[in-house]
């Protein structure tokens, strides 16, 4: 029997490499993306030792062309997705609005909204063609409200909220299925990327309190996935057991 096919962008680190290994795991033959392509083919060879088939893609999610021609150029068994993940993402800076710089917004805009936009425009066209599959966003416990700096990475979230919800209505006719999960702290190279490589700024955010993993989050990812046909999960938030929203979280001295 073939097996079933998960797509899973930004592979290369933290949520989306946990995600990679857990549907490996699960048995899924895999896509996985990113803009470093050594780091791909480094998972790919870690993975295909789990006795399944990886194929990578090196593309940057913001550039549209470049998705369509990575998407397209897929063999016709490897359009067969049952599952993307839409997990690239980042976070740039802390500042209040008034201060933000335009360069990180732009980025987290076009990765964040306009890059998932991208890849749901490229892959969700094969699913519905097939009556079959799964789109899993990676949104954030930062797209419920606000917090302190957050403005434009929240805004992001916020979209991918609003978006997840959008394409559910879009698909309801279809058995496809569409799954925002919103986590909170999950100590990855998020941080470090959010302050452009401050690794002590970074080690501070999970200072004081056990934060989530990437694993923590792959599972909820795979739990979604491997539902019942009928079930949809439509939204989860997945806290650490001290956080309690975005801006509210019990640190030990
Ligand atoms: P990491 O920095 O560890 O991983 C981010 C991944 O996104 C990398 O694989 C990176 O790959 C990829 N990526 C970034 N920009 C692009 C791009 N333009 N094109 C293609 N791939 C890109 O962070 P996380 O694993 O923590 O983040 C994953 C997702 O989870 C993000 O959407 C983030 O917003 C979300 N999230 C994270 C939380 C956290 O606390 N860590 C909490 C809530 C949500 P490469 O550099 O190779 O391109
Ligand atoms: C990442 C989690 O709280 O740092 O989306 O924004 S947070």
């Amino acid at each position: 029997m073939t097996k079933k096919i998960a797509l899973i962008t930004g592979a290369t680190s933290g949520i989306g490499a946990a995600c990679a290994r857990r549907f490996a795991q699960g048995g899924y033959d895999l896509i996985v993306t990113g803009r470093r392509c050594e780091e791909l083919q480094k998972l790919r060879s870690e993975i295909e030792r789990l006795g399944v088939e990886v194929w990578p893609l090196c593309f940057d999610v913001r550039d549209r062309a470049a998705t369509q021609t990575a998407i397209a150029g897929l063999p016709e068994r490897w359009q067969q997705i049952d599952v993307l993940v839409n997990n690239a993402g980042l976070a740039r800076g802390l500042e209040p609005t008034y201060e933000g710089d335009f360069t990180d917004w732009d980025e987290m805009i076009d990765t964040n909204i306009k890059g998932l936009l991208h890849m749901t425009r490229y892959v969700v066209p094969l699913m519905v063609a097939r009556n079959r599959g799964h789109v899993i966003n990676i949104g954030s416990v930062a797209g419920d409200a606000a917090y302190a700096g957050g403005n434009v990475y929240c805004a992001t979230k916020s979209a991918v909220k609003t978006l997840s919800d959008g394409l559910r209505i879009d698909v309801a006719h279809t058995r496809l299925r569409v799954t925002n999960v919103k986590p909170g702290l999950v100590e990855t190279n998020f941080s470090k990327v959010r302050f452009h490589g401050d690794d002590e700024r970074a080690g501070k955010v999970y200072q004081g309190i056990k934060p989530l993993t990437g694993d923590d989050i792959a599972d909820v990812a795979f739990y979604a996935a491997s539902a019942p046909e009928h079930v949809q999960i439509a939204e989860v938030l997945v806290l650490a057991t001290h956080q309690a929203s975005g801006s509210v979280m019990h640190r030990e001295p």
